[in-house]
């Protein structure tokens, strides 16, 4: 018994001491040596990462616990539901994607894995066909890998795993995480609470060049800008005193950014699941996070749940069809059946966008009439108060002096000074101006005798100064 007990510890100082010193151990940076740093920058092509050093750190490395102090001691319920965790790659790296599904399989409790479901979207690479499905047989929760016959984006392949799924929840990873202690628990807890929250951890950045691990923060939150690309912005005061400064509680976030969430299953069916019609990559995030809100859902961020994703600069892979022609028809799908009019304001924006063909919606359109989702404005009054998109405008476009083709223009000046005049150049930026409702905050008003002709912007007053009269304005691209 004594040997044993020795045996035993010998065995685990062996394990303590090789996880600690390894490479990208604890989340450590991982250097690569001079002489070998040209076959790096080659190997960087294939995925867009750092192939090399991914390969060098083990496929079950330990990670530090980043959470607040205040999420280690929670205690969650017993009866959790469970989750199918549901992975989408093309052509993914083998120690990336092994990765992905150690982190998932050694940081969950077994009884709430149901499964681990691989949805590969028609790769190219050999070690992710037979090699992969051997390998993951002998792994300890079960691991299905589903094929899709041809290139069908994440979108149609996220689809593909959900209906495959059994979990009670469904869990979305990219493959390219690393999930950490207790990610897990807090995000079923949220979901047993409220079967209608949807939510996301915080993404952990794993740097795309040295795997190094770093905390991300639980101070930002899910926005969008007018060109309907997803940002990071700072959590507002308004959500702050919400949550009683309490920083473990979950943060309301307006959009996520798409890649990790849990969601109910049936609730995924009842809101609609994705628009299949969405090819390749690009606007399934804000599509979802719209029609979450709009049609009675919340979306969250669990700040007591930390899963990491190597962030890259560029993409690795092709797009079928040309990568803006792809992005550009997803968002104008979104935006036609969510936005209502205020898609003008990415039609505008995105000059070219309105020629693309986006296809049929009538099956989304419908979806949103049947769920009797509230209106885009309620969204932006409510939930995304701190939108760039003002929320009340009669228009929005450049304001042409017809006679001289000459155009106001804000010549990138702040509140309360001029504004210019400048030849008409038509691609919006500082000529780009809303005639905001009287109730906003910035009106022209009439050039003082020594400016002549340049207006200035003031506090809306209401007087005469600030009257114009506006003709044959249009809206749109
Ligand atoms: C972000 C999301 C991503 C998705 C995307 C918008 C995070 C961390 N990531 O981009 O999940 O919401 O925004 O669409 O929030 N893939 C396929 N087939 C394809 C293309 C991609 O299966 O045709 C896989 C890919 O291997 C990866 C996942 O989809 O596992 C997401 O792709 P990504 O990592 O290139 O997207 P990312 O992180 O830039
Ligand atoms: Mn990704």
């Amino acid at each position: 018994m004594f040997v044993c007990i020795c045996v035993l510890c010998v065995c685990l100082t062996a394990v303590i001491s090789r996880n600690q010193e390894g490479p990208g151990e604890m989340g450590k940076a991982v250097l690569i040596p001079k002489d070998d740093q040209e076959k790096m920058k080659e190997l960087f092509k294939i995925n867009q990462f750092n192939l090399m050093a991914s390969d060098l750190i083990a496929l079950n490395r330990s990670l530090p616990d980043v959470r607040l102090e205040g999420c280690k001691t929670k205690v969650y319920p017993d009866e959790l539901p469970n989750t199918s965790v549901v992975i989408v790659f093309h052509n993914e790296a083998w120690s990336t994607l092994l990765r992905t599904v150690y982190s998932v399989i050694n940081r969950s409790p077994h009884y709430l894995l149901s499964e681990v479901i691989l949805v590969d979207d028609a790769s190219e690479r050999d070690f992710l066909k037979l090699t992969l499905e051997n390998y993951v047989k002998n792994l300890e929760v079960p691991v299905k890998i589903i094929r899709m016959e041809e290139r069908s984006g994440l979108i149609r392949a996220r689809l593909r795993g959900a209906a495959a799924s059994k979990g009670q929840v469904i869990t979305f990873l990219d493959a390219h995480c690393e999930c950490t202690l207790g990610w897990l628990e807090p995000l079923l807890a949220r979901i047993k609470e409220d079967r209608k929250t949807v939510v996301c951890p915080i993404i952990d950045v794993i740097s795309d060049d040295t795997f190094e691990y770093m905390a991300g923060s639980d101070m930002t939150y899910g926005g969008f800008n007018w060109k309907l690309n997803f940002r990071w912005y700072p959590v507002p005061q308004r959500e702050m005193d919400r949550r009683k400064g309490d920083r473990t509680l979950p943060v309301r976030t307006p959009t996520m950014a798409g890649g990790l969430f849990s969601i109910d299953r049936n609730y995924f069916e009842e809101i609609g699941t994705y628009d299949a019609g969405m090819d390749i990559w690009g606007g399934e995030n804000l599509e979802m996070s719209f029609r979450i809100w709009q049609c009675g859902g919340s979306l969250e961020i669990v700040t007591c749940s930390h899963v990491g994703h190597v962030f890259r600069k560029a993409t690795p892979y092709t797009f079928p069809g040309g990568t803006g022609h792809v992005i550009n028809k997803n968002n104008r799908r979104l935006a036609e059946v969510w936005m209502d009019e205020f898609k003008d304001f990415f039609y505008i924006i995105s000059p070219g966008v309105v020629k693309v063909d986006y296809g049929d919606v009538s099956v989304r359109k419908t979806l949103r009439e049947n769920l009797k989702c509230k209106p885009f404005s309620w969204y932006l009054e409510n939930i995304y108060p701190d939108s760039q998109i003002p929320r009340r405008y009669y228009s929005l476009g450049e304001i042409r002096n017809v006679e001289t083709n000459q155009c106001l223009d804000n010549m990138g000046r702040k509140e309360n000074e001029k504004v210019g005049i400048f030849n008409c150049h038509g691609m919006g930026g500082n000529q780009r101006l809303t005639l905001r409702h009287v109730n906003s905050n910035q009106c022209l008003d009439e050039p003082s005798e020594e400016d002549k002709m340049v207006p200035t912007m003031q506090d809306c007053s209401g007087t005469r100064s600030q009257q114009w009269l506006l003709r044959n304005m249009t809206l749109g691209a």
